[in-house]
């Protein structure tokens, strides 16, 4: 008889799924989204509903390998476990000095028990390097920490009841889709959409408005925005007066910004930033969806601080269907020190590396012996790919990858070790787009030889002589701990295990308009426009706008900027390997102005060289309108191998830092796009 499990969506989006999983024969046959679970609402995005073929993937990693060919070649011989282990064990434990030792691991999945739990538990104890895990948000992240304390925002649910929804820097249909179901309700009830992106994405064709702003341009754009609502007096100014700090600073800052300067640097019309602001001011309650697309930039922190100081000026707070979300998942921490248990590491206190620079890192001198990779594919997704690829290539590193697939970073592994997919273990995880906890049960048994990380850095750390019991705890005891928080144990509802088990998710407590009343958790108390904090630290403590790093122009040697969101039907770089979502997006794409096109001779469906100094990316070139006049988007984290000249978009990036966060400037890039020599391709005339 089928029989179905409740789970969780383990991947790196916000919308953090609930999932129904039917098994017939101990086989996984259909994964579906729950209904029960109202975030969800029965439906599952095109990926993961194929996620049976995903696990069941003929190329699944199905027991341990090592390397028999050159670093990088991909040449691999099955070996024992046994083997496997004794192994890494043998060489971890040669070297002298752990620090030397590096973790590399992020989001593959979201999980608590297969992310950092026993993970970190193993590395604390080894005293090795600690890995600063900055590749996606922590621009963001430290934007609100700095401006409303924490990352806190509207509940989800009640966009719904909005009357504008500014979409930020957000392509929701492709990386977002539930919020997109909710904004949909709040259109339907009379809410009008604009979309704040300078790609006409698959949003923007469905929202009332878009703003194709430059890329890098937020701030400029917000605090224009402060400058109509301070001259039209659009101002809530008692909220002002007591629940935000720094106004009068604030106010003199967005002064200098009319909208006639504003336009000039967001390539925008004034009046289009006039009629913005009218609709912010008048359409209550106004609410903004902020993501992540927005701070991959130079100034990506002060942009996120700039358009989160938003909400305080017009008092949108005061509606539970106004106010802004970038990203919630302060209202659901769970118990991380016990999971994680910093405690191991004594009095030590290893060096942390960036792994958004992980290319100066690994090419580095002295700096790393060893990697072990987990939840993350490096080589594909971290910027400046070529130099990624130079340090994983050194012959005297030692680098073991736990993975599901043969990933661009398996090819370059020692020593792989296979892992179990989310239908195959035990999880506990949060979301930073809603506020539920949800439990993950297995669905099948492990496949082949895999295992869970939480049982691959178990059975590592009995192979290092590590005798703390926290080794022995087993993974449903580690969802247990996960729910132990005194926030948990003190609520009116604490959220139990058992509960977890018998509906798969549960909500968080959580206020309906959360800054009503202000209550913002920084120092002061208040939504703090101007951070004393920052101020000490970067002797500016409002929010401004920074040029981008490569601020593309016309006449420069690399005159277009390049920008690289996701691809709808892939999971940054996981996904590429399925055929039938890779047969969907097709091949790797450049979109660009008919214009540009025509500039350089360029036509349509012709394989391109995008190009700068840092390398050369070749793919097919799309004419497409979504692209505006010197902007060009280089879609998806494409697999390297899987690419037309064994590259993707991340062969052109750079490695300079975000101004918080220390976060990578993935869309903050330069390049020049020229016909491909080989393509047998007849330049065009110039007119
Ligand atoms: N299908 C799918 N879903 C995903 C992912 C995926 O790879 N595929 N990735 C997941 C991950 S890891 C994350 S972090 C989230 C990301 O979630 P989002 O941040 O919502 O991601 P994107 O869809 O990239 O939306 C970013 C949008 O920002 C635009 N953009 C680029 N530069 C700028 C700029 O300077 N200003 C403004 N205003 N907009 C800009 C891009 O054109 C793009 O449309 O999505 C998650 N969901
Ligand atoms: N140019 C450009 N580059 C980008 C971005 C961009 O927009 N443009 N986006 C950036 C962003 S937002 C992010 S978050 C990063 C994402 O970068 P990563 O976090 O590296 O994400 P993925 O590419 O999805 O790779 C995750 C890997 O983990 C593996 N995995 C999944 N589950 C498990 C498990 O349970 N155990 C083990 N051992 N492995 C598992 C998957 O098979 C997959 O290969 O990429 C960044 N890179
Ligand atoms: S990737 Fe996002 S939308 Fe798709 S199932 Fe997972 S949580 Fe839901
Ligand atoms: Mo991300």
């Amino acid at each position: 008889m089928p029989h179905t499990v409740l789970g969780a969506c383990p991947h790196d989006c916000p919308d953090t799924c609930s999932l129904l999983t039917t098994v017939e024969n101990g086989v996984a046959v259909k994964v579906q989204g729950n209904a029960q679970h109202s975030h969800t609402a029965g439906v599952l995005c095109g990926k993961v509903a194929r996620y049976t073929e995903r696990t069941y993937h003929p190329e699944r990693i199905l027991y341990p390998l090592k390397r028999v060919g050159a670093k990088g070649r991909g040449q691999f011989e099955r070996i024992s476990w046994d083997e496997a282990l004794r192994t890494v064990a043998k060489r971890l434990t040669s070297i002298a000095n752990p620090e030397h030792i590096l973790p590399y691991s992020y989001a593959g999945t979201m999980g608590k028990v297969q992310g950092e739990a026993m993970a970190s538990r193993f590395f604390n104890s080894l005293g090795a390097a600690r890995l600063d895990r900055t590749i996606c948000a922590s621009a963001g992240s430290e934007a609100l920490a700095y401006t409303l304390g924490d990352k806190l925002g509207m509940k989800v649910a009640w966009f719904a009841e909005s009357k504008l929804i500014l979409i930020w820097g957000s392509n929701s249909i492709t990386s977002n889709l539930h919020f997109w179901r909710i904004a949909n309700e709040a259109k339907r009830a009379g809410a009008k959409l604009i979309c704040i992106d300078p790609r006409r994405s698959e949003t923007a064709d469905k929202c009332d408005v878009h703003l194709a702003l430059r890329p890098g341009t937020d701030a400029a754009l917000a605090l224009s925005l402060m400058h109509e609502l301070i001259v039209h007096d659009w101002l809530d100014h008692d909220y002002l007066a007591h629940h935000t700090l720094g106004w009068a600073a604030l106010r003199e800052r967005a002064m200098q910004w009319p909208p006639e300067k504003a336009a000039q640097v967001c390539g925008l019309e004034p009046q289009q930033i006039r009629a913005l602001a009218h609709d912010y001011a008048t359409l209550k309650p106004a609410a903004i969806r902020l993501n992540y697309g927005m701070q991959r930039v130079r100034g990506g922190g002060n942009a996120v601080r700039a358009i989160t100081c938003l909400p305080a000026l017009i008092g949108a707070w005061r509606h539970r269907g106004g106010g802004m979300l970038l990203s919630a998942s302060g209202f659901s921490r769970l118990n991380a020190q016990g999971l994680e248990r910093p405690d191991l590491l004594g009095q030590r206190r290893p060096p942390m590396h960036n792994m958004s620079t992980i290319g100066e890192v690994l090419t580095t001198p002295g700096l790393v012996q060893a990697l072990v990779v987990y939840n993350s594919n490096p080589v594909a997704v971290a910027p400046q790919s070529a130099q990624v690829a130079q340090g994983f290539a050194r012959e005297d590193l030692f680098t073991v990858v736990l993975e599901h697939f043969q990933t661009d970073t398996a090819d370059y592994a020692d020593i792989i070790l296979p892992a179990t997919t989310q239908l195959e273990h035990w999880d506990i995880h949060t979301s930073y787009g809603h506020t539920d906890v949800l439990l993950n049960q297995p669905a099948i048994a492990p496949l082949g030889e895999a295992k869970p990380n939480s049982q691959i850095f178990r059975e590592l750390a009995k192979h290092m002589g590590f005798t703390d019991p926290c080794f022995d705890e087993d993974d449903q005891s580690l969802c247990r701990t996960a729910l132990q928080t005194t926030a948990n144990a003190q609520s009116v509802q604490p959220i139990t295990f058992e509960h977890l088990l018998a509906h798969g998710f549960a909500s968080m407590p959580v206020a309906d308009a959360p800054f009503a009343q202000g209550g913002f958790p920084t120092p002061s108390g208040k939504c703090e426009f101007d951070s004393p904090r920052l101020a000490e630290l970067l002797g500016d403590g409002l929010p401004n706008h920074l040029p981008n790093y490569e601020v593309a122009q016309t006449g420069d040697t690399y005159p277009l900027a390049m920008i690289s969101p996701p691809a709808r039907n892939f999971l940054n770089s996981s996904f590429v390997n399925v055929k039938s979502l890779r047969d969907m997006e097709g091949e790797p794409l450049l979109e660009m102005n008919a214009g540009d096109a025509q500039a350089r001779g360029l036509v349509d469906g012709h394989m391109v060289e995008v190009f700068n100094d840092r390398g050369v990316y070749l793919c097919r070139l799309q004419v497409s309108d979504r692209a505006q006049a010197g902007v060009v988007h280089g879609l998806g984290i494409w697999w390297r191998k899987l690419g037309a000249n064994g590259t993707n978009v991340n062969e052109l990036t750079h490695q300079r830092l975000t101004d918080l966060g220390r976060a990578p400037t993935f869309y903050d890039c330069a390049v020049q796009v020229r016909a491909d020599p080989k393509d047998g391709y007849k330049t065009q005339s110039v007119c």
